[in-house]
C-alpha cells in the first residue's frame, strides 16, 4: 500500500456540491467548526479514493452527528436506525460481497444503543469496515453522558461530572471486542493533532483495505473533539483528545492478524425456496391434499392480503398461523405477521396474512384483499383503510347499518355463537376461518383440515376446531350474500384462486 501522499483539491469521493448545505456556502458540511466528524469524513474519501473503491463502496450511515454522511460522501449510501448500522452493513456485505462495506457510528449510537449488533457482528467477523467515532458524549441530542464519557465528565445527565459508582466505568469498545476470536483488525486512534490525524488516516486506510483483500472484520475507534457540547475552543478540544482521552482510551493497535489472515470464504449458497417445503418436512406432512409445490404454476399471479383482527385471547393469531401453515402446504409463498399489544388477553390483536403465487414482496399487508374482524372496534378500526371490493367478514349477527364505506363485500358471520353452540366461543376464529375459505377458495378445506390435525394435538380442541371449521363453511353459504362469495374460485376449479399482484 502507497503511503499517504499530499494533495491539494477536493477528493472526488466527495459530491461537487453538499445539499444541505442549501442556506450557506455548499462547499461546507454541517458540523461545527473543530468537530472530528469533519475530519474523518475527509479520511474516510481520501482511503476511498486511494483504494479505488468509490463506485463500489457503501456507506451506512448512522443516527448521530454524522446522520448526513450521505449527503457529502458519493458512493452507495444507506442510513441505518439507532444502533442498527452492523446489522445493515451485515445484509449488504453478505448479499453484495463485491461490495466494500463502511459503517460509521458514534460512541452513543455504537456503544450504547447498539452494543449487540457490535458485538455480534465481531463475533462473526463478518467482513465489514466499522468506523466509531468517540467523542465520549452523545452530540447531537445536546451533550448527554455517552458509555464512552470519561470519570468525572460533565454532562446533561452527569452535571456534577460521571460517578462510576453511580453511572458505571467507561466502556473501552476496542477491549472489548479484543476478546473475540474473529476480528482481523482492531485499532484506536485520535484526531488531537497532526501526527495523530495522519495515523488515524493510516488505520482508516488500512481498515478498509483489509476488506478490499477478502478479510474480516476490522474495526478502528477514532477519539475526536466535540468542541460544541464540551464547551471548549477547537484547540483546546483537540488538546483535549490529545493529552486527556487517551488515558482512559490508550492509543494503539489491540489486533492484527492481517499478516495471517486468509480471505473469508464466501457464504454456503441459500437453499432454492422450492426446496423449502422438503427441507421443512411440510410436503410429506400433507401428502395429496397440498396441490401443488411452492412456487407451481398452481397459484401463479395469486395474491391474497388477508388481515384479521380482534382483541386478544380470541384466537386472531393462530386463526393467521393456521392460514400461514395451510398455505405453505399448499404451495403458496406465505407471511404471516402477528401485531399485538402487551397484555396477553383483551388489548387488540391482529396479524397480516399473505398468500401468493410468486415471493412474497412485503409481509406488510397495507391494502388488503379481505378482513376478518372479530369484534366491533376491530372492524371500525380497520374499515376506513378499505378499498372498495375487499371482503369483510365480521362476527356478528348482522352487519351494523351505519358508517360502512361505499363498496366493500360486506358480510356477517355469527362465529361465537356458533362456536358457542358446539363447545366453546374461543372457536370462533375457526368459524371465521371456515367462512374465509369459503367466500375466497383461497385454499381447499381439506389443506386446512390437515394443517389443523397437525397442529392442534389435544384431541378435544382439534375436533371443536374441526367442527367450527366446517361450520363456518356452512354458516358462509348461508349467511353470506352473493356478492361475498367467489364461488368459482373454490378450490377444485382450475385457473388462479385470487386476484392478480398487486402492490401490498
Ligand atoms: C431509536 C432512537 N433512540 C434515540 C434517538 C435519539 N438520538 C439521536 S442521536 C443520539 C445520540 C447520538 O450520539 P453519538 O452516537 O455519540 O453520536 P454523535 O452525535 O456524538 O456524533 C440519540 C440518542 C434516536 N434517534 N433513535
Ligand atoms: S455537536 Fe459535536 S459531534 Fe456534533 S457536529 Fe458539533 S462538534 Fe461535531
Amino acid at each position: 500500500m502507497p503511503d499517504l501522499a499530499v494533495v491539494h483539491g477536493r477528493s472526488p469521493s466527495f459530491y461537487a456540491v453538499f445539499d444541505r448545505k442549501e442556506d450557506g456556502d455548499p462547499g461546507q458540511t454541517h458540523y461545527c467548526p473543530g468537530c472530528g466528524h469533519g475530519i474523518l469524513t475527509k479520511l474516510l474519501a481520501e482511503a476511498i479514493d486511494a483504494l479505488g473503491i468509490q463506485d463500489r463502496t457503501v456507506l451506512v450511515s448512522p443516527v448521530g452527528c454524522s446522520v448526513f454522511g450521505y449527503e457529502y460522501l458519493d458512493v452507495g449510501n444507506i442510513q441505518a436506525a439507532h444502533g442498527r448500522a452492523p446489522a445493515v452493513a451485515t445484509a449488504v456485505k453478505r448479499s453484495r460481497p463485491d461490495s466494500i462495506v463502511i459503517s460509521y457510528q458514534g460512541d452513543g449510537d455504537l456503544a450504547a444503543i447498539g452494543t449487540a449488533e457490535i458485538i455480534h457482528a465481531a463475533n462473526r467477523g463478518e467482513a465489514i469496515t466499522v468506523i466509531f467515532v468517540n467523542n465520549a458524549i452523545y452530540g447531537m441530542t445536546g451533550g448527554q453522558m455517552a458509555p464512552t464519557t470519561l470519570v468525572g465528565e460533565r454532562s446533561t445527565t452527569t452535571p456534577w461530572g460521571r460517578d462510576p459508582t453511580v453511572h458505571g466505568y467507561p466502556i473501552r469498545v476496542c477491549e472489548l471486542l479484543a476478546t473475540l476470536e474473529a476480528p482481523v483488525h482492531i485499532e484506536r486512534v485520535g484526531l488531537g493533532s497532526n501526527r495523530q490525524i495522519m495515523a488515524a488516516a493510516r488505520a482508516v486506510r488500512r481498515a478498509i483495505d483489509n476488506q478490499v483483500r477478502g478479510l474480516g472484520f476490522s474495526v478502528v475507534e477514532v477519539l475526536s473533539p466535540c468542541p460544541t457540547i464540551w464547551g471548549l475552543d477547537p484547540v483546546e478540544a483537540q488538546t483535549f483528545v490529545r493529552d486527556t482521552m487517551p488515558r482512559t482510551f490508550p492509543l494503539g493497535i489491540l489486533r492484527d492478524r492481517t499478516a495471517t489472515a486468509v480471505p473469508r470464504p464466501p457464504l454456503p449458497s441459500p437453499p432454492d425456496p422450492a426446496e423449502l417445503p422438503g427441507i421443512l418436512g411440510l410436503d410429506g406432512a400433507t401428502a395429496g391434499t397440498t396441490g401443488g409445490r411452492a412456487g407451481g404454476p398452481r397459484h401463479a399471479g395469486a395474491d391474497h392480503r388477508i388481515v384479521a383482527a380482534g382483541f386478544g385471547g380470541q384466537g386472531v393469531q393462530v386463526l393467521g398461523e393456521v392460514l400461514a401453515e395451510a398455505g405453505l402446504s399448499a404451495g403458496y409463498h406465505v407471511a404471516w405477521l402477528p401485531s399485538y399489544g402487551p397484555q396477553m388477553r383483551s388489548g387488540t390483536s391482529n396479524c397480516h396474512v399473505r398468500l401468493c403465487g410468486g415471493a412474497v414482496d412485503s409481509p406488510l399487508v397495507s391494502r388488503p384483499t379481505a378482513l376478518v374482524a372479530l369484534n366491533q372496534p376491530s372492524l371500525r378500526a380497520f374499515l376506513p383503510r378499505m378499498e372498495p371490493g375487499t371482503l369483510v367478514l365480521f362476527n356478528a349477527d348482522a352487519v351494523p347499518p351505519d358508517g360502512l364505506p361505499r363498496g366493500l363485500r360486506i358480510g356477517a358471520v355469527p362465529a361465537t355463537a356458533i362456536a358457542d353452540r358446539l363447545g366453546s366461543p374461543r372457536a370462533a376464529n375457526m368459524v371465521m376461518l371456515g367462512a374465509l375459505l369459503e367466500a375466497t377458495g383461497m385454499l381447499a378445506p381439506g389443506v386446512v383440515e390437515a394443517t389443523l390435525q397437525r397442529m392442534v394435538t389435544d384431541p378435544a380442541w382439534r375436533d371443536l376446531d374441526l367442527a367450527a371449521l366446517r361450520a363456518g363453511q356452512r354458516a358462509a353459504r348461508r349467511a353470506l350474500p352473493a356478492t361475498c362469495l367467489h364461488r368459482t374460485a373454490i378450490l377444485g376449479a382450475p385457473g388462479p384462486p385470487g386476484p392478480g399482484p398487486r402492490p401490498s
